[in-house]
C-alpha cells in the first residue's frame, strides 16, 4: 500500500526512525562540532547501533539488508540536519560497500565488509590525485609486485575521512597498460598504522573544519597481493560502478540539504515581521518558497527513481548522474535563496542556512562534478 506521502508503510516507519535519531542524536551535537571543527566520530557508533550504518549491506555481513530506497531516505534525512554523518553513511555503503560486496572475494567480504559493519568502522577511498580528478583514469599511483606483496607509491588528494578511517581502499595502477585497463582497487585495513602511509594534511574546506578531506602520501606501502579487490586490472570499472551508487547518495544529500534550508526558511518567513506583517506575505518571499518546494520535490522524485532502478537491479549510470546533477544544483539554488530569505541573519552563523549553503557547494563537485555528470548523461542518450 502506498500512503498519501508516497511512502510504503515500511519506508514511512524507517523515515520516522531516522528523523527520531536525527532529533535525539544529531541535532544536539551539530553546532558544537561545527564550532570546534570536530569530525563526529562518536556518531558513527550511534548510527550503527540505530541500524543506520550498513543500510544496504546484507545482514550476513553485519548490515541491515535494506533496499536503496531506504538508503536514499536515511541519507536525505541525515543531510536535512547535518551532511557530515550522511556523507559517512553514503560513502561506506556505496564506494566501499559496493566495491567489496559486488566485486570482492568471499574472504574479503567475510573479513573486511563484515568487520566494517559489525564494528561500525569509518571507511575511506583514495581515488583522486592532483593531476587526475575528473579524468580519473589518468591516475599515476602505482602498486608494483615484489614477491607476494604489492608496493604502493603515489600521492592522493580529497581522501574523505582518511585520517580517521579504519579501512581504506586505494585505487592504483598494477600494470603497464595505461588508461583504465591496469587499474586495481586495493584494500588497506587499519591505515593509521601502516608504514609509508601518511595523511599529510587535512585540506581546509569551504564546508568547514569538521569535515575531513586528506592529502595522502603512499611511500613504499606494502600490502599482501591478496588485498586486490576482485580481479586485478578491473578496478576502474568497479569504482565507476560504485560511483553510480555514490551519486545516488550525493543526490540524496542534495535533497536533504535543500529540504533543511527550506524548512528553516519557512519558519523564518512565518516569524520574521517587517512593515507590520510576516515576510511570507510579501510575494518576493513567498514565490521563493514556492520555487524551493517545487524544486526540492522534483529533485527527490528523481533521486527516488534512481534508487528504485538500482533496487530493480538495473545499471543506473544515467539515472544516478541525472539525480546527482539535478538535486545538487537544486541544493545550491535553494540554499542561496534561503540565505536571501533570512536577510542579514542568513549571512550570519547564528542561523543554519549559511552552513547549508556551504554544504551544498561541495555536492556539486564531489562524486564527479556536475559537468562530468552531464557528460555521463549525454553519453547515455546516444547509446
Ligand atoms: N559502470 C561500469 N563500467 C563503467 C562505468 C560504470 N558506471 N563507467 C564506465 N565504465 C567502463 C566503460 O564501459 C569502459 O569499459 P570498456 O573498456 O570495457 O569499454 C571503461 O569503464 C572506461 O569508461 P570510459 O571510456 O567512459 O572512461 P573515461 O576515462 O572516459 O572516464 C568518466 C569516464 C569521465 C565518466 C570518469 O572518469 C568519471 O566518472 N570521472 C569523474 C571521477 C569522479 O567522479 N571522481 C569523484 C571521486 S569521489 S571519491
Amino acid at each position: 500500500m502506498i500512503t498519501h506521502t508516497g511512502l510504503e508503510p515500511r519506508h514511512r516507519e524507517f523515515r520516522e526512525h531516522v528523523q527520531t535519531f536525527c532529533d535525539e542524536q544529531v541535532r544536539p551535537v551539530v553546532e558544537e562540532h561545527e564550532r570546534k571543527g570536530q569530525f563526529p566520530l562518536g556518531l558513527i557508533n550511534e548510527l550503527g547501533d540505530a541500524g543506520l550504518y550498513g543500510i544496504t549491506i546484507p545482514e550476513e555481513y553485519g548490515g541491515e539488508g535494506l533496499d536503496y530506497r531506504s538508503f536514499q531516505i536515511a541519507v536525505e534525512e541525515l543531510s536535512r540536519v547535518w551532511k557530515i554523518p550522511a556523507g559517512v553513511v553514503s560513502l561506506s555503503c556505496s564506494l566501499v560497500g559496493t566495491s567489496l560486496l559486488e566485486f570482492g572475494t568471499e574472504e574479503q567480504r567475510e573479513e573486511w565488509l563484515k568487520e566494517i559493519f559489525t564494528e561500525n568502522l569509518v571507511t575511506a577511498v583514495s581515488l583522486t590525485e592532483p593531476q587526475a580528478g575528473s579524468d580519473a583514469a589518468a591516475l599515476e599511483t602505482t602498486a608494483r609486485r615484489d614477491g607476494d606483496e604489492l608496493v604502493i607509491d603515489g600521492q592522493k588528494v580529497w581522501t574523505s575521512h582518511g585520517e580517521v578511517a579504519d579501512f581504506l581502499i586505494v585505487v592504483a595502477r598494477t600494470g603497464e597498460g595505461g588508461g583504465h585497463h591496469d587499474v586495481s582497487l586495493i584494500g588497506i585495513p587499519d591505515p593509521q598504522n601502516v608504514d609509508g602511509l601518511e595523511f599529510v594534511r587535512d585540506i581546509p574546506c569551504m564546508e568547514g573544519d569538521a569535515v575531513v578531506e586528506n592529502e595522502v602520501k603512499y611511500d613504499g606501502v606494502r600490502v599482501p597481493e591478496e588485498n586486490i579487490i576482485g580481479e586485478e586490472g578491473s578496478g576502474f570499472k568497479y569504482i565507476m560502478r560504485a560511483l553510480d551508487v555514490g551519486r545516488i547518495g550525493a543526490a540524496a544529500q542534495g535533497v536533504g540539504i535543500a529540504q533543511g534550508a527550506m524548512d528553516a526558511s519557512i519558519d523564518f518567513a512565518d516569524e520574521r515581521e517587517q512593515f507590520d506583517k510576516p515576510i511570507r506575505e510579501f510575494q518576493g518571499v513567498s514565490f521563493k518558497l514556492a520555487d524551493m518546494a517545487m524544486n526540492v520535490q522534483a529533485a527527490r522524485l528523481l533521486t527516488i527513481w534512481a534508487a528504485q532502478n538500482l533496487d530493480a537491479g538495473n545499471r543506473v549510470s544515467k539515472q544516478a548522474a541525472m539525480a546527482k546533477t539535478f538535486a545538487t544544483d537544486v541544493a545550491m539554488d535553494v540554499t542561496t535563496e534561503a540565505v536571501q530569505v533570512h536577510g542579514s541573519r542568513g549571512y550570519s552563523k547564528d542561523y543554519p542556512v549559511e552552513r547549508f549553503m556551504r554544504e551544498a557547494k561541495g555536492t556539486q563537485i564531489y562524486e564527479g562534478t556536475n559537468e562530468i555528470n552531464r557528460q555521463v548523461i549525454s553519453n547515455h542518450l546516444f547509446e
